[in-house]
């Protein structure tokens, strides 16, 4: 099964074939500022660039397109009204139910939108260079205001909906975001999410000091929420039509911030700057799905999370395509819902994640050959390895055999996709995720950095810049440095492992360092630790993912109590309900195990090693113990997991 190849028996005419790709590939690293130069005129420039990359690892400081002005809202909205392409359609809206009406916004009608809250956001005070928390449900108006931002210059951060008001307090004040918007609820399979409340909470937070001057709320649902007067505004009362010109932004000037989980400490914000992200996500966008006009995309992501920000709100917008956004989840009303929307809208390219994919697959075919998908035409996967076992029966069961998948290995630092096959470029193989993407110099290193040849596997470094990449972390480029530059001096370390193959194929085969992946979601084992131990009776706890059948790894959590306390079911549950209040939904345990203590080296390290195969239930190859101050306790932790 590894390494099989997949063809197609109908490739049809692609905008890269075979050869094509080999010689953009070798140009685009044999002369990079000239292959990007020449990309870069995908967007429409106030000045045009004439430098390419000025960039260095060590130390760090990354430039692309430099001495470039433009306004990316005007790249992805009126750039194509003025072109005369107001009447197709930019977005598709399609409810959480779908018994209540959709909406479709043709161009020059997103464009109308994008003014109106770019006009209620100015109303508010935002000024170019301020940052804006959006914390909203997948909704157009959650789209718009990423784009009214980028219309005025001020930096957006969005916030996951599914965050808890505790976990959006630290990012408002981590960028010290003076301004929100939000709406009165959500909605996700028929379950209200209170996100007016969630912010009045995070506002009330002890450890929330910046002031807030101003927030729109997008009246959503129509449920009753308390309105601070001269702090809180209604949408549909500041938004108006006047004339609100694009911004001439800088190539380098920030667009956003978006928080994401490392290894160690709080949320980063990670930061992606204008000219360099607009061309990133442009281009793979082109290449990636090889869209053609008039088809319908469908990316399932929430505008939370990096994929939702580069394949919803501007790789599609920026190349002038029509898509779906989707409020929804894919079990409700039934799990035939994805098929249902697909089928409804004609989307000829679906995007989503593996958890998503082996959910569905579990419940059976007969949600999916029940419905039409004749439309479709190319799958995408994201977020995490898809295991063979699901990729065969994305291609075979919902693609019909028809349909070629792209599987894209990329990371919020990326700012978009790295590796991946391009539709009929490549032949594909299940479960890897292909050949680097243009401009893009994967280095399989060992543990000392020794670099590695051939066909082998090792830690995933990338050593030249590429125009998408992250320029920072939000006010501690130290932290940038130390958390991407300094594992491997002089390149950039992704965190992820890898395999490549005599084909010259890369196959992800997950973190390397504390970060889990649950159902897609990028989540901090350190994260998890700090909100068990912030109830009053855990003593400590130490976090490692395991497999898990359909989210891809789940939580279990290790957790020692304070002296007199006592580990109960009623605790367990408490302890669930607490991380969910401290972080979201996402984070909450699949197992919690009590212990009287933690394997911990004499110098107090904890080896999380054997906690892994402890959690994994592979007790045969705990490795060496007997460094650890207590060798008995793995006895008992053993004891402990098999009684769980
Ligand atoms: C886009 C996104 C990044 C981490 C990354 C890796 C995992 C993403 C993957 C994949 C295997 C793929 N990952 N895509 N692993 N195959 N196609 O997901 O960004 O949330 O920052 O997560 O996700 O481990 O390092 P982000």
């Amino acid at each position: 099964m590894l390494n099989a190849v997949q063809r197609l028996d109908t490739a049809r005419e692609t905008n890269c074939t075979p050869e094509m790709y080999e010689q953009l590939y070798r140009r685009s690293v044999e002369d990079p500022d000239g292959f990007w130069l020449e990309q870069a005129k995908r967007l429409e420039w106030v000045t045009p660039p004439t430098k390419g990359g000025d960039w260095s690892y060590d130390p760090v400081g990354i430039e692309w397109f430099a001495d470039g002005t433009l306004n990316l809202c005007h790249n992805a909205v009126d750039r194509h009204v003025e072109a005369g392409r107001g009447d197709a359609t930019a977005l598709i809206f399609e409810p959480d139910d779908p018994a209540t009406p959709g909406r479709s916004l043709t161009y020059a009608e997103l464009r109308g939108e994008v003014v109106r809250m770019a006009n209620a956001l100015k109303a508010i005070g935002v000024k170019r260079g301020d940052r804006v928390t959006i914390y909203m449900p997948m909704i157009v108006e959650g789209v718009l205001a990423m784009l009214a931002c980028a219309r005025l210059g001020a930096i957006h951060s969005v916030v996951f909906g599914g965050f808890s008001p505790e976990a959006l307090a630290g990012r408002i004040e981590g960028c010290a975001s003076r301004f929100v918007v939000t709406a009165d609820e959500g909605l996700r399979g028929s379950k209200r999410v209170p996100l007016k409340a969630n912010v009045d909470a995070a506002l009330a937070e002890p450890d929330h000091d910046t002031p807030i001057d101003g927030m729109l709320v997008v009246r959503h649902t129509g449920t009753e929420v308390t309105m601070t007067e001269g702090r809180d505004h209604w949408y549909h009362e500041l938004a108006s039509d006047e004339e609100c010109p694009c911004e001439p932004m800088g190539a380098e000037d920030p667009l956003f911030i978006l928080y994401t989980s490392g290894s160690t400490g709080k949320p980063k914000g990670v930061v992606h700057t204008t000219g360099g992200y607009g061309v990133w996500t442009a281009t793979t966008f082109s290449y990636v799905f090889d869209y053609r006009p008039g088809e319908v995309f469908w990316c399932t992501a929430d505008i939370g999370w990096i994929t939702g920000h580069s394949y919803i709100a501007y790789g599609p917008l920026l190349n002038g395509a029509t898509q779906v956004v989707f409020e929804g989840v894919p079990n409700y009303p039934d799990h035939g819902r994805f098929w249902d929307v697909v089928d409804k809208h004609q989307v000829n390219f679906l995007y989503t994640a593996p958890t998503a994919i082996r959910a569905l697959m579990r419940e059976g075919d007969a949600f999916v050959t029940s419905r039409n998908r004749s439309s479709l035409r190319l799958l995408g996967t994201v977020g995490e390895p898809i295991n063979p076992e699901a990729w065969r029966w994305y291609f075979d069961v919902v693609g019909e055999k028809r349909c070629p998948i792209v599987d894209t290995w990329w990371q919020t630092e990326t700012g978009g996709v790295m590796i991946t096959t391009l539709p009929n470029a490549h032949d594909m193989k299940p479960g890897s995720a292909g050949k680097p993407f243009f401009g893009i110099r994967p280095q399989l290193v060992d543990n000392d950095g020794a670099v590695l040849e051939g066909a082998t596997e090792g830690n995933l470094c990338i050593t030249h810049s590429w125009p998408g990449q992250a320029r920072t972390v939000y006010g501690d480029h130290e932290r940038f440095e130390q958390t991407y530059f300094s594992t491997y001096k002089g390149k950039y370390f992704t965190g992820d492992g890898c395999k490549r193959d005599e084909d010259g194929y890369y196959w992800i085969t997950g973190r390397v360092d504390d970060v889990i992946n649950v159902s897609g979601h990028r989540m901090g084992t350190a994260e998890v630790e700090s909100a068990l131990v912030s109830h009053a009776k855990v003593s400590e706890a130490a976090v490692v993912g395991y497999p898990h059948d359909i989210k891809g790894q789940g939580i279990y959590c290790y957790v020692t109590l304070n002296a007199g306390e006592e580990g109960s079911d009623a605790l367990y549950a408490e302890l669930r309900g607490h991380v969910r209040k401290e972080i979201g939904p996402i984070a909450s345990p699949d197992h919690i195990q009590f212990t009287d203590g933690l394997p911990k080296t004499r110098s107090g390290k904890i080896m999380r090693r054997i906690l892994r195969k402890i959690a994994e239930n592979d007790y045969g190859s705990l490795g060496d113990t007997s460094t650890l101050a207590d060798p008995s306790l793995v006895d008992r932790l053993i004891e402990g997991r098999q009684n769980r």
